[in-house]
């Protein structure tokens, strides 16, 4: 063949495999590719840099490696619409805010954004072409979302300092322009602190994220939660706006008032929105450089909201309008569809700016959520304001779920949960992205929870799975799913292995070790249960003690790790392939031993050894709630969520044989439970003995000193009591 056919054909293919592997993220509204390689020559001119964006200027040099100079051929042109160095290219900008026009030819680069953002954006873009050879290309891109990027809102530890700058740096890469500062639990975002300014060395690194923030083109918003203990009174009105010019006088530009998951006067719909016009007339618009001004409702979804009562349409109607309003959608944590922006939108008189509660993990802790984003309409980018997503407090970990995030707000239409979630992995740890997408695969389902929101896990595998497990019941199995199982619990011990010494991101192997470490149990007992099978198939008895002993021992130190590990006061632990992987192992373990009993008359424990002891309840919402033992404790993992306890409904515990207790410690979040409630105690669970309960605020407590199996705590009123599982402990 002509030599010049095969260069073609040759080349042909190698700018196909070269697009392929300069997929943009955000994908971009429109990219033309063309043919030609392009060489950035040593020298080149660059022209627009004194006028052009700051932030796009120093990112830009420091993508360049050559030398600036007059005399160069090649052009680096850069600016916005309205810049001399970008006019002749100004019809090629779309006409959006944050849009921008890239074009890479031969001869030239013309990097044009629509305004500063743009510009800025454009050399994002920029960015990831030259981690690839360059190829000619033309550009032109613009977001759909306006706001789009992160709350840190949720309960439990907030993120570091440190973590916090590298998601600004993050959030910059991936076009994201809005950071929310709103930890739960800083006493000096919420009640009794967000009164007072900060200490010192707490300001001093807000200024520094406030100013970091700017340089990655992200809005850095401070958002206060007065609304648990706040006065409708001009004290606390102006308290809260001398926090808000401290604040600001610490570089903060961006805004928000969160009045979610309070009681009293603060759910007040009027008095809220007399105080945040307020704000928004005496400050964010006396000030002129501050963004607008963000909210958090009460009533933040669907399903806590009660259109009789008109909290949603009161702000809706009072609420200046350029207030954005927060929405979680139909349920706390929920997907976000169209029927459900339209609900809300109608109500509020705006878009929504959506809160996602995903990936956050407070309400689960002993997961990670590190799955694909999905659940979200491609349709209704221009039926909300802003999204932000609600992250886990594993800040890398949760880099996953942001990546796609920013992805889906960028551009809605063309947004793929797997595609997406493929590039995510590969961004968030290039080096070993194989090992980490096994990771990934089989942590992102919450197992049960209170707000009955499920995610998919260990997808490619569960056919495999399902199918084997019917098998193996019949008395058979295929070898090639034998083989196919084999495999994928080699790839999750090999995985757990090669991510624990993994140096490119430190600090995201040591959020998930725990994980990483239960991860390599998980993989090995899943191949020693399978070597049992094999054992019980080959009748070989002695392999088959050797494979039960050894997944025995795993099956202990598995639990040893979930007792040890992540011990949060809610949900304990460390959890991994709750959903497929973990629960095969345990349903193998206990059919392989019962079928190996039944062939040699042996009587050997199938049980697999987890907690000794476990709760139960008749109460819905106490259901299978985890029980841990810390010492002499047996204790109760409490839940945030407030509880309906129906009359003569239970609570208890069944230790796993009786010991003589010392006593009961509880706290059901009420002060006068101690009335309603009945402390019973067993040996055998028939009869019961009536154990008196002391009540101290909202603390009640018992001495015991008895032979105790049973404990348990009944509601003797005759009617239904609303209370809270802060704690209930056993004491042995
Ligand atoms: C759950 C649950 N929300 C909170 C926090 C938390 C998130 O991170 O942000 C998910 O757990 C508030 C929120 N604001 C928009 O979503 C709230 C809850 C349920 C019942 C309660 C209290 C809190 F009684």
């Amino acid at each position: 063949m002509r030599i010049g056919i095969v260069f073609f054909i040759v080349s042909f293919f190698s700018v196909c495999g070269l697009r392929a592997q300069t997929m943009i993220y955000p994908v971009p509204q429109e990219v033309k590719w063309g043919r030609q390689m392009v060489e950035i020559p040593a020298t080149f001119q660059l022209s627009g840099e004194t006028t052009a964006d700051a932030m796009a200027v120093n990112l830009l040099k420091s993508l360049l490696k050559g030398e600036k100079s007059k005399a160069g051929k090649f052009i680096i042109y850069i600016g916005k619409r309205g810049d001399k160095a970008v006019r002749k290219y100004v019809a090629n900008i779309p006409q959006h805010p944050e849009g921008y026009y890239l074009s890479v030819t031969k001869d030239r680069i013309v990097l044009a954004g629509n305004d500063e953002r743009g510009t800025y954006y454009a050399v994002q873009t920029l960015r990831q072409l030259l981690q690839n050879p360059l190829l000619e290309v033309e550009i032109k891109d613009y977001p759909v979302v306006r706001f789009r990027g992160v709350v840190e809102g949720f309960y439990g530890t907030p993120w570091s300092h440190e973590a916090r700058l590298r998601q600004l740096a993050f959030y910059g890469e991936n076009k994201m322009n809005t950071y929310i500062y709103g930890p739960k639990d800083d006493p000096y975002h919420s009640c009794p602190n967000w009164r007072k300014p900060y200490p010192e060395k707490e300001a001093e690194q807000i200024r520094e994220l406030a100013e970091i923030a700017r340089q990655n083109a992200v809005d850095f918003v401070w958002a206060i939660h007065p609304g648990q203990d706040i006065k409708w009174n001009e004290e606390d009105r102006n308290l809260l706006l001398a926090k808000f010019e401290s604040m600001y006088q610490l570089g903060v530009r961006a805004f928000a008032v969160f009045f979610d998951d309070i009681s009293g006067e603060g759910t007040n719909p009027e008095r809220q929105a007399d105080l945040l016009n307020d704000i928004d007339n005496h400050f964010v618009k006396v000030k002129g450089d501050v963004t607008p001004l963000i909210m958090c409702p009460t009533e933040y979804n669907k399903s806590w909201s009660n259109p009789a009562k008109g909290y949603l349409t009161t702000l809706g109607k009072k609420l200046n309008p350029g207030i954005q309003i927060m929405w979680t959608g139909d349920r706390v944590i929920s997907d976000i569809t169209e029927a459900g922006l339209a609900w809300v939108n109608e109500k509020i008189d705006r878009p929504a700016y959506v809160w996602w509660n995903f990936p956050v993990s407070d309400y689960v802790r002993d997961h990670l959520l590190m799955g694909a984003v999905y659940g979200l309409d491609t349709h209704i980018g221009k039926e909300m304001s802003g999204f932000v997503t609600n992250p886990m407090e594993h800040a890398e970990a949760s880099k996953i779920a942001i990546f796609s995030v920013a992805d889906y707000t960028w551009n809605p239409e063309k947004y793929d949960p797997q595609t997406s979630w493929i590039a995510a992995v590969r961004n968030v740890l290039p080096g070993d992205a194989e090992s980490l997408q096994v990771f990934v695969k089989h942590n992102s389902d919450l197992g049960p929870n209170g707000h009955g929101y499920r995610r998919e896990e260990s997808v490619e595998i569960t056919p495999a799975v399902e199918r084997f497990l019917m098998d193996y019941r019949r008395g058979q199995w295929s070898s090639e799913d034998y083989l196919m199982l084999m495999n994928e619990y080699a790839r999750i011990a090999e995985a757990a292995d090669i991510l624990s010494m993994n140096q490119e991101n430190k600090p995201l192997i040591e959020e998930i070790r725990p994980w990483l470490i239960q991860f390599k149990n998980m993989g090995l007992s899943g191949m020693e249960v399978l070597a049992m099978l094999q054992a019980v198939d080959a009748d070989d008895y002695g392999l088959f003690m050797r494979k039960y002993r050894h997944v025995k021992a795993l099956q202990q130190e598995s639990f040893l790790i979930d007792q040890t590990y992540n011990q949060n006061p809610y949900q304990p632990g460390v959890k991994t392939g709750s959903k497929v992987m973990r629960p095969l192992i345990d349903s193998l373990f206990v059919l392989a031993t019962e079928r190996y009993n039944r062939m040699h008359g042996e009587h050997l424990d199938s049980k697999v050894f987890t907690s000794p002891h476990r709760s139960y309840s008749t109460v819905a919402q106490f259901k299978s709630l985890p029980v841990s033992v810390k010492t002499n404790r047996v204790v109760v993992s409490p839940m945030l969520e407030v509880v309906k306890w129906g009359a003569g409904e239970y609570l208890g515990v069944e230790l796993d044989k009786s010991y003589v207790a010392k006593g009961v410690e509880a706290d059901f979040g009420v002060k006068e439970s101690a009335t309603w409630l009945q402390l019973e105690t067993s040996v055998d669970g028939k009869s019961w003995t009536q154990i008196p309960l002391s009540q101290q605020g909202n603390q009640v407590k018992a001495e015991l000193d008895a032979e105790v199996r049973f404990v348990r705590v009944v509601n003797k009123s005759d009617k239904e009591q609303e209370a809270y599982l802060r704690k209930f402990v056993v004491v042995l």
